[in-house]
């Protein structure tokens, strides 16, 4: 090819794959392009420099003699080390440990009275969407089953350009103005002299600043609940949280929010499961994502809005501006229009998902923004940043390119990539090219909305309160996430060692509920003062994860730990192996060694042995029997202690065979009724473990996948046993 001719394509690259991509199916339009970016080396490739000249030794450098000096000379060398000293670009100032995935968003309710987004009103259109979930606080090598709010960013790939909804699984904000983000994250990052705590908020700094801005009362409730430390990315909430603006054909506007409702229920970790898994697996949530989505078991999540009227605006105890504060459902309620599915993993981390730019600025006609104190700064903060972590051209990344065409008079900067023709970079031009487009034709149009008022560094005055809601979140828990809750600010002011930032909390923490700021205080010998706002009792039904109404219990895409020994019982196996299959959950078969003999006599490949997976890897254990020595296999300490968390843990538990007297004779003595392990019904079920001392029966498993679907077996108790 000669050079001009490479020149040529590269300068129609972006338009000549939009334009082959207008005639494929539409969910296929990003990979098309992706593809069209992509190389894969094979055996046929020869290794080339940068610049194309094969290589012919890239083991050992050029040198004077054999032992003599390394010659600079050695361009291959130079430019091999050179590229390496530069492969990293500046990790995100927050929400750098992410891990990201493609898929679609299908419209199964069109909204024309609210919006003219082609993208909410189109049912024949397929979006396809890169969606990113992350962590806040930690580094991007951190762990990722800290406490942490968890970031969840979707890009849609309109037809009329990206829209980017940069949320978080939690509903609200710390804060109220983008001018406080600084402050706020520099108080929970690693404390600047020693640069520790990593990814925890568990320190003084963090809980300074809390302390201090009461109006981050609320959103420490949640990030202090089970919602700080989700069981998975599939099995969490997102939200906007930010009120937008939707803009209908008439112009008539309304303010919105956005909700991600996840199919597979929103459920979380235990502490003590989240504080194992950072080291036993720190990739434990990236890692459960691409299985499922390698598995073929696709998360998916219904798009919802909470629409209120322009003219309606004060008809509530909140001001709809306030990121610290929810709209209950109760009062707006949730209107799903639409279905994201999660179904293809990236093929290379950095090129997607790092150098992926979501900005909250990223919008199409018919969406627009409030004057919400948050958004504005943060459609200047997101911009802003690609340009430092990737550059003025970060749009020309192929993961930042719309899908549609892309036509301006921005022209040169760092690393410029397409090539315009022609004589015109300013508007206007003799050719009118490019020309701008009027509002009916599809030009972007900001919504007429009045403005007035003086200038002055001040918030409504309803964001003044900083408690109602705090106290609303917490008395819609249910007893055992009460319980966790206690046990989480515990630990997490526990872990602060000024007194009065403790003392500052506890404060606070009476005016959302003076028996939970006792509570509280008991741990760290301290008396919280008196309330100045009483709790006022109110609750909403949709809140809780153990009985809200939003929450979902199915056994789909769990994860369930399948032990066995030498010599088990393969008849008693297949057919559960098989049953969990076909109700979505995921098996991984655990074996003492990475092969085990089973009683047919042949050697059964497992997925995991007991030395590199723990109970905490899955959702729910079952362990088999065999005949002969089996029972001495079972003595080993390891396997003993996968039963004694996972039921610590509160997970459903499962035996069979030799399995069941071992259960409750050697792991839990004393927990379970005499007979429980000879009983020879079909679903014998006890504390959340299922006996089954012959085969398998459907009662059982279906009484297994019952527990599962459940998530924890809350009533179980657990005093006496230790994880
Ligand atoms: Fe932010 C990243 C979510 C307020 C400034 N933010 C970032 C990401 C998410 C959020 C999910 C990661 C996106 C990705 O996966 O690449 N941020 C939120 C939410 C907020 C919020 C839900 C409150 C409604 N953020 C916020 C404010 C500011 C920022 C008020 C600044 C004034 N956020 C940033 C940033 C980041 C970012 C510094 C870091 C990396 C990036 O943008 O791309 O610009």
């Amino acid at each position: 090819m000669s050079a001009q001719t490479a020149m040529e394509g590269i300068s129609s690259a972006a338009g000549t794959v939009y334009e082959a991509a207008k005639d494929v199916v539409r969910p296929n339009e990003k990979k098309r392009q992706l593809d069209a970016f992509t190389s894969e080396a094979t055996s046929k490739d020869a290794l080339t420099t940068y610049f194309g000249t094969k290589v012919q030794e890239t083991d050992i450098s050029l040198k004077a003699g054999e032992r003599g000096p390394t010659l600079l000379e050695d361009f291959h060398n130079r430019e091999k080390i050179s590229a390496f000293d530069h492969e990293r670009i500046p990790e995100r100032v927050v929400h750098a440990r992410g891990v990201g995935a493609h898929g679609t968003f299908k419209l199964h309710t069109p909204i024309p009275q609210y919006s003219k987004a082609e993208v909410l009103n189109d049912t024949s259109r397929s979006t396809p969407i890169f969606t990113r979930f992350s962590t806040v606080a930690g580094s991007r090598g951190s762990a990722d089953t800290v406490r942490d709010v968890r970031g969840f960013a979707v890009r849609f790939y309109t037809e009329e350009g990206n829209w980017d909804i940069v949320g978080n699984n939690i509903p609200v904000f710390f804060i109220q103005d983008a001018i406080k983000f600084v402050d706020l994250i520099h108080a929970v990052k690693p404390e600047p002299d020693k640069e520790m705590p990593q990814a925890q908020s568990a320190h003084d700094n963090a809980w300074d600043f809390f302390g201090l801005r009461s109006e981050s009362t609320h959103m420490f409730m949640w990030h202090t609940s089970d919602r700080g430390i989700p069981r998975s990315l599939r099995m969490m909430q997102g939200f906007g949280v930010n009120t937008f603006v939707l803009v209908n054909a008439e112009g008539v506007r309304s303010f919105v929010k956005f909700h991600w409702e996840p199919k597979l229920g929103t459920h979380s970790l235990v502490w003590d499961e989240a504080l194992k898994l950072n080291g036993q697996d720190p990739d434990f949530h990236r890692r459960d994502l691409y299985d499922a989505i390698d598995a073929g078991s696709y998360p998916t999540w219904e798009l919802g809005i909470q629409v209120i009227a322009e003219e309606d605006e004060d008809k509530f105890s909140f001001d709809v501006l306030d990121a610290t504060k929810i709209w209950p459902e109760e009062l707006v309620p949730v209107q799903y229009i639409g279905t994201m599915e999660l179904n293809r993993n990236v093929d290379e981390y950095f090129t997607e998902t790092e150098q992926v730019a979501f900005c909250t600025q990223h919008i199409v006609p018919g969406i627009d923004f409030s004057n919400d104190p948050l958004l504005q700064g943060r459609n200047f903060s997101y911009f802003d940043t690609q340009i430092s972590r990737l550059g003025v051209n970060f749009s020309e990344v192929p993961i930042n390119q719309p899908v549609c065409p892309v036509m301006s008079n921005n022209r040169d900067g760092a690393l410029r990539r397409k090539i315009h023709k022609g004589k015109v970079n300013y508007h206007p031009n003799r050719f009118d090219a490019p020309h701008a487009v009027p509002e009916e034709q599809g030009g972007y149009a900001h919504s007429k909305a009045p403005v007035g008022g003086v200038k002055i560094k001040a918030l409504g005055p309803k964001f003044a309160d900083h408690y109602s809601q705090a106290q609303m979140f917490y008395n819609s828990m249910s007893p055992v996430e009460k319980i966790h809750q206690v046990s989480a600010l515990q630990f997490e002011l526990g872990k602060c060692e000024d007194e009065s930032v403790q003392q500052r909390i506890l404060d606070n923490l009476s005016n959302v509920d003076e028996e939970l700021a006792i509570k509280v205080g008991e741990a760290l010998s301290l008396t919280p003062a008196p309330a100045t706002v009483p709790n006022a009792g109110h609750s909403s039904a949709f809140l809780s994860q153990v009985n809200g109404k939003r929450q979902t219990f199915t056994a789909e895409g769990r994860k369930v730990g399948l032990y066995v020994c030498e010599g088990f019982d393969v008849k008693a196996f297949l057919p559960v192996y098989a049953a969990l299959k076909a109700a979505g959950v995921i098996p991984a078969v655990v074996g003492t060694r990475q092969k085990t003999k089973g009683s047919d006599g042949m050697l059964h490949k497992g997925d995991f042995t007991l030395e590199t997976c723990r109970s905490t890897h899955f959702d729910a254990v079952m362990i088999f029997g065999g005949s002969g020595e089996y029972e001495k296999q079972l003595k080993l300490g390891r396997i003993i202690h996968v039963v004694r968390e996972a039921y610590a843990h509160q997970k459903a538990i499962s035996v069979q065979g030799q399995a069941c007297k071992w259960l409750v004779e050697t792991c839990l003595p004393g927990l379970f009724s005499s007979d429980a392990a000879t009983s020879a019904a079909d679903s014998n079920t006890e504390n959340g473990v299922v006996f089954s001392p012959t085969l398998v029966g459907p009662k059982s498993i279906s009484a297994f996948l019952g527990l599962i679907a459940n998530h924890r077996v809350w009533d179980r108790d657990i005093e006496s046993v230790a994880a």
